[in-house]
């Protein structure tokens, strides 16, 4: 379990280092999600950051993704814009969808839920 969790986020590292910067502008058309978790947030980080010079990236400590991911873990993800950080904070319980592109799998809406 805990191994397969390590490996997820070394998963998600890896895709943080190859998303290239070209690809930085938000899609406000990246359509809707085709996955959707629930979690808490632990990092809230707008580029640059320590994960990723020029894009936004979510640390969540996400339950099981149905059809994704079989195990709670936490890790990071690239978010489609900074916008959909605004009013959030580290320790909000929230829900959230996720799309893939061909360079990253984006975080793309964020929704705080009751504590
Ligand atoms: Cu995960």
């Amino acid at each position: 379990m805990r191994r397969l969790a390590r490996e997820c986020l070394a998963l998600g590292l890896a895709a943080l280092a190859a998303a290239p910067a070209a690809a930085q502008p938000a899609r406000p058309g990246a359509g809707a999600p085709e996955w959707r978790g629930r979690g808490v947030i632990l990092k809230l980080l707008p580029p640059p950051s320590e994960l990723h010079a020029t894009r936004p990236v979510i640390v969540i400590q996400h339950e099981p993704i149905a059809g994704l991911m079989d195990e709670a873990m936490a890790m990071p993800f690239i978010a489609a814009s900074t916008a959909l950080f605004a009013g959030l904070h580290a320790g909000d319980h929230v829900a959230f969808g996720l799309r893939e592109t061909p360079d990253a799998l984006l975080v793309v809406s964020i929704d705080r839920l009751p504590p």
